[in-house]
């Protein structure tokens, strides 16, 4: 079992660019315009993007007068807790004392880590003892379910699945299965697709009426992965599938790798009221999902 250094350390190593390029702009120790001008550009190459770097940039200027911060290490701290209390506003816990069948519906642009996202949720769910049930609601290809299935095995976990290329009917039957067999917590795939695709659009529409029919008020979470690596791209992925299905939550994933770790501050930002990021992945593991630190996070781009 991997403690919280190990799922930490992975998200640090996969932020160390970032950190690097932020820390080092302190070390030279002088406070003055230059400096924020390479702030700026160092916050943007992080893809905080524009909104967030100027607000943060806004906040710490007056921090900087206020409290009268003179040394490199203390404005240095004081960015940092402003990116934390910014990212503060993602930081919520997945509500697991609901009636079950809690019904999470996941969704998301081609390869975003969904379903590797799902198995690593199923991981964490029964970590928390709840008894988990898995739809394989991507039926455009045989490897999809079959990928899913791999993930069930792993975890100990049903997957219903159909030959059948509807995943609305395929995810109405699991929350059939789901009410009947008295599981707490079921997650429904469904297949990557683009904004732009209008007809798969639609076709997740179908799933999630699919599923309030089966269950009403259900789905209780409607949740978008989102590939860390993607950048600003994220946010108008965003804005698309909440105008189409209406999120609840967010899971950005592949922080241990090539992402530069700002997008979550832009997501933040985006939108008022922030959706929360339930979880983050930093890695192809069971324990790589973690439930998202704004701390942490913040530590992570900014050096403890
Ligand atoms: N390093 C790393 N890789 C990840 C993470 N999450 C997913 N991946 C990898 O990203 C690739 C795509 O993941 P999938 O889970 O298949 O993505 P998907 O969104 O289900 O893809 P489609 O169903 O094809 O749309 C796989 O190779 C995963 O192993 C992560 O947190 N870190
Ligand atoms: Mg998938």
């Amino acid at each position: 079992m991997i403690g919280k250094g190990g799922w930490l350390a992975r998200l640090k190593e996969g932020l160390a660019r970032t950190r690097v390029n932020l820390v080092g702009l302190f070390s030279g120790g002088v406070i003055d315009e230059a400096l924020f001008e390479e702030l700026e550009i160092a916050l943007l190459q992080a893809d905080v993007g524009v909104a967030a770097t100027t607000e943060l940039l806004q906040k710490l200027r007056s921090r900087i007068k206020l409290q009268g911060l003179k040394a490199a290490p203390q404005v240095r701290d004081a960015l940092r807790e402003e990116i934390a209390t910014l990212l503060s506003a993602c930081e919520r816990p997945l509500d697991l004392q609901r009636p079950r069948p809690l019904i999470l519906m996941v969704a998301g642009v081609n390869g975003a880590g969904k379903t590797t996202s799902i198995g690593k949720l199923a991981y964490w769910l029964s970590q928390q003892g709840k008894s988990v049930l898995l739809a394989a609601g991507d039926t455009f290809r045989a490897a999809a379910r079959e990928q899913l299935a791999v993930w069930g095995e792993r975890n100990g976990v049903q997957v219903i699945a159909q030959q059948s290329g509807d995943p609305a009917a395929v995810i109405f039957d699991a929350v059939a299965a789901a009410r009947a067999r008295s599981v707490d917590v079921l997650i429904a795939d469904t297949a990557g697709r683009l904004p732009t695709q209008l007809h798969l659009m639609d076709e997740l529409k179908r799933v999630k009426r699919a599923i309030d029919k089966a269950l009403p008020g259900a789905p209780q979470e409607v949740i978008l992965v989102l590939d860390g690596t993607n950048g600003q791209n994220v946010l108008a992925q965003v804005a698309a599938f909440d105008a189409a299905i209406g999120l609840t939550g967010l899971i950005v994933t592949k922080l241990d790798g090539t992402a530069k770790g700002g997008v979550l501050v832009a997501l933040a930002r985006a939108r008022l009221p922030a959706l929360p990021v339930y979880f983050i992945g930093v890695g192809e593991q069971l324990e790589d999902l973690q439930p998202f630190a704004a701390r942490d996070f913040a530590a992570a781009l900014l050096g403890d």
